[in-house]
């Protein structure tokens, strides 16, 4: 049994709530939402970190956005919505298997004015 949460997540030996998979990555809810819509993007494939990409994950790294993408869409937010990744435990990385935090709903730009 493999002890990386989201390879558990993955692997359906721990709940959590989808929101979208495919052969190369799934996506679900964050535990701890951020933000009205707070979705994880994790490649299938265990990687811990950007500073383990090789060459040959490019592919992969480029369809977290087009999933961050395509899911926003879904849930109405495709006008507008932030990505984040956190690289290493000083980049505030807490789960040492990428994801990518797609966040939206939280922002209202006449708070700026
Ligand atoms: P990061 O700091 O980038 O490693 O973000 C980790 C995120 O993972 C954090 O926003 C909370 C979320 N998280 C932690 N444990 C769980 C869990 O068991 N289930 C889900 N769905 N999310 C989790």
């Amino acid at each position: 049994m493999t002890a990386c949460l989201f390879c558990r997540i993955r692997d359906g030996e721990i709940p959590s709530t989808k929101v979208y998979e495919d052969e190369h990555l799934l996506a679900f809810k964050d535990i701890y939402p951020k933000a009205p819509l707070h979705v994880l993007i994790v490649p299938r494939k265990h990687i811990a970190t950007i500073n383990d990409l090789e060459e040959s994950d490019a592919e992969l790294a480029g369809r977290l956005f087009l999933a961050a993408k395509k899911i926003a869409a879904e849930a109405g937010y495709g006008d507008g919505y932030r990505v984040l990744m956190n690289c290493g435990e000083k980049g505030g990385q807490v789960i040492f298997h990428l994801h990518l935090h797609l966040m939206a709903g939280f922002y209202d730009h006449e708070q700026d004015q």
